[in-house]
């Protein structure tokens, strides 16, 4: 049987545990490695390919969706609107590229369509796409929106006796939005427990450092005082990643946020902390330079 997604035999791939259809899979810590440092080398090719993108926000996030979509997350590919999924919902819609290698790792679609990232006639946008895109649940790219959304989708849930949870990721630049805690304040009145977010606290946004742009600082304090239970992990760290999600399924009566401290552009050493790389692709001499450390 097909690793999903590479067409590769699962006995000889990264996730060898993992049966097609089977999400959460048992995948190890190792063949968790091994599925980043591939989310990496997708996302520099497609971002470079295309020209255009913003590679440094989803080399940040890479353990974060493979923590989720290998060890967490209930999922179908084959069924991407089965109704009792686990919703992930990136409301950092610029970080595209790492959602979509995941989905296309995972077997949503082959992973050959990824070099048409941002190609007119292509349903992988620069920004995520709900009505084209298989396995994508919110079309984003206006920062701030997301976890309201994910608050709508919990409640939905609620409503409807359905046991999915619903994960966000938040950029923590986005967190300068205000409607991020007008939704922050939400959740914690509705006691959702059946919705995590998770900050890719990577400390730069767009311009710069969030110090010295909109400091954001005390941050775990800040969603204390919303009523939020409050998880820091190393983000790049996918045992304290999991950790953080389990422990996260255990509490009651209020919404969990996960910190997941992280670097921008990570695994790239000329991306790592380097604004420049937020929005820009890398030229063809970086694409190769960059894939020789990814190897
Ligand atoms: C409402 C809104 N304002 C501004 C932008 C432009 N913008 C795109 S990405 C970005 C910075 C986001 O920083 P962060 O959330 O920390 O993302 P990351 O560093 O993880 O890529 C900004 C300001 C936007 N997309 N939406």
């Amino acid at each position: 049987m097909p690793l999903p997604g590479t067409g590769e035999p699962l006995s000889k791939t990264a996730v060898g545990n993992v049966e097609a259809e089977v999400f959460p899979t048992s995948a190890s810590i190792n063949e968790m490695t091994m599925v980043a440092r591939r989310l990496r080398r997708h996302i520099i090719s497609m971002i470079g390919k295309a020209g255009s993108g913003h590679p440094g926000g989803s080399l940040s996030a890479v353990e974060i969706l493979t923590a989720l979509y290998f060890r967490v997350l209930r999922h179908k590919p084959s069924n991407p609107n089965w109704p009792d999924r686990d919703r992930f919902i990136l409301s950092k819609g610029h970080a595209a590229p790492v959602l979509y290698a995941t989905l296309a790792e995972c077997g949503y679609f082959p992973t050959a369509m990824l070099a048409t990232l941002r190609q007119p006639d292509s349903c992988l946008q620069g920004h995520t796409d709900r009505t084209s895109t298989p396995g994508v649940e919110m079309s984003a790219g206006a920062l701030g929106q997301g976890l309201s959304f994910g608050i709508g989708v919990a409640l939905a849930g609620r409503l409807n006796s359905q046991s999915y949870r619903v994960h966000v990721l938040l950029g923590d630049g986005e967190c300068d939005e205000g409607q991020v805690w007008e939704a922050a304040m939400a959740a914690a009145h509705f006691k959702l427990d059946n919705i995590v977010a998770i900050v890719d606290n990577n400390g730069l946004q767009i311009d710069g450092w969030n110090r010295d742009v909109m400091n954001l600082d005390p941050f775990n304090e800040k969603w204390q005082a919303f009523g939020w239970h409050v998880i820091e992990v190393d983000g790049h760290d996918l045992t304290q990643l999991i950790n953080a999600f389990n422990q996260a399924k255990l509490i009651k009566g209020q919404p969990t946020v996960i910190i997941a401290h992280t670097i921008k552009g990570k695994g790239v050493s000329f991306m790592e902390n380097n604004p420049d790389f937020h929005g820009k692709a890398p030229t063809a001499a970086e694409v190769e330079i960059a894939l020789r450390e990814l190897e």
